[in-house]
């Protein structure tokens, strides 16, 4: 068992991939410490001593959705008093609310509404991009792509080139959940697959969008799956180049149909942070985000495999339905501090990590010159 972590230390130290057979190894049988200080020396690597955030706000602009996803708290029947879709009017108002606050992107996700047609969502980004112009929208999950393929009858390619020409800059990673078919036949059955999860961001790439992708852990997957999961990402990042960042996102049972499961520990999460800065060698970024992982365990992720933290995010509904107690949004300033409290430098990116340097603050200038890009 020594032995094998010692190759492993080697290889992770000359920059060699890591194979199926080493992450389940590492999954099983590394101590965290270990996990820990080999995920470092890749992030560091990567992204040097900086830690990204960025000021967004997310929108969920209707929770009713046609999948019963068994993770899933936020979702509601199509004649459910939660359910809600919100109004032209009301996701304008967002869109003001998120300029008013400085923000350089809106995270658009929701659910798959019975009734409502693929226009409807065309046009919460025609809407949004023909008043806010420069405010980066990331929508719509490669489930919810699939799903107005579905509507529509029409290709999946075709519909996010058109959605590009509406203002669409860039794909959220949600959806992914865990590819492998044993247990995503047991999470959410009817949803797209793996084939067309992958398929979706390979068009978005080829299309030249970039992307980011999650796995949901700490629910009935188990090593085997999760990293089957991370090399079938790994894959596709080969041919592709176009994900971004990759965030591994904790099950949060309360208020969904496997509310017996406990929620993973904050060891559990620093383990999973270190196998995905490990296995997925070819990613720039991995995230911490500290609406799922609290606050607290995002510090120390970012010495775990971290390099970023999401952003002030606002009107998070997916988390918070289920159980996070999580703050609502965070200010820049408490962003920053929890960063500099983990013994990293904080640089705000915009969506597609380029850095935001703000006039009204110099302190920016100096977190510059640290950045170290691989
Ligand atoms: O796809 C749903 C997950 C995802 C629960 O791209 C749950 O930057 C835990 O993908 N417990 C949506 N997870 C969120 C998401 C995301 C978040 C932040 C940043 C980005 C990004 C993407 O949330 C869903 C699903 O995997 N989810 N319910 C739950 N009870
Ligand atoms: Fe619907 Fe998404 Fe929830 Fe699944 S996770 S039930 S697709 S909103």
């Amino acid at each position: 068992m020594a032995d094998r972590l010692a190759e492993i230390r080697e290889m992770v130290e000359a920059g060699k991939r890591l194979s199926f057979d080493d992450g389940v190894f590492l999954d099983r049988h590394a101590d965290l410490h270990t996990l820990g200080e080999l995920a470092n020396i890749v992030r560091e690597r990567k992204n040097g001593n900086v830690t990204y955030f960025n000021v967004n706000e997310h929108l969920n602009p209707t929770n009713v959705c046609v999948y019963r996803c068994t993770f899933c708290a936020f979702r509601a029947d199509l004649k459910s008093p939660k359910g809600y879709v919100m109004t032209d009017q009301q996701i304008i108002e967002r869109g003001r609310e998120a300029c008013d606050r400085g923000c350089t992107e809106l995270h658009i996700v929701g659910g798959l509404h019975h009734q409502l047609p693929y226009e409807w969502y065309l046009n919460v980004i025609r809407i949004l991009h023909g008043e806010f112009p420069k405010l980066h929208l990331k929508a719509w999950t490669a489930v919810e792509w699939d799903w107005f393929a579905r509507m529509t009858g029409r290709p999946t390619r075709d519909l996010i080139a058109e959605m590009m020409d509406a203002g669409l800059g860039s794909l959220p990673g949600g959806g992914a959940e865990i590819f492998h078919p044993d247990i995503r036949r047991q999470i959410c059955e009817h949803k797209a697959d793996a084939a067309e999860w992958i398929r979706v961001h390979r068009e978005a790439h080829e299309l030249g969008l970039r992307s980011n992708a999650t796995m949901l852990y700490g629910h009935i997957e188990q090593a085997e799956h999760r990293i089957d999961h991370l090399i079938r990402l790994r894959e596709l990042q080969d041919e592709t180049g176009g994900f971004q960042t990759f965030i591994p996102l904790a099950f949060h049972p309360d208020n969904t149909r496997l509310s017996h499961i406990p929620k993973a520990s904050g060891l559990t999460d620093l383990k999973i942070m270190a196998l995905s800065r490990l296995m997925l060698d070819n990613f720039p970024h991995i995230k911490a985000y500290w609406v799922m992982l609290g606050i607290q365990t995002a510090q120390v992720a970012q010495s775990y495999g971290a390099d970023d933290v999401d952003g002030t995010v606002v009107h998070e509904k997916i988390y918070h339905d289920a159980g996070s107690d999580s703050p609502q949004e965070l200010t820049v300033d408490e962003i920053r501090r929890l960063i500099i409290e983990a013994g990293r430098v904080p640089v705000e990116r915009d969506t597609l990590y380029h850095e935001v340097v703000r006039e009204r603050d110099t302190s920016w200038k100096t977190g510059k010159k640290l950045v170290a890009l691989a």
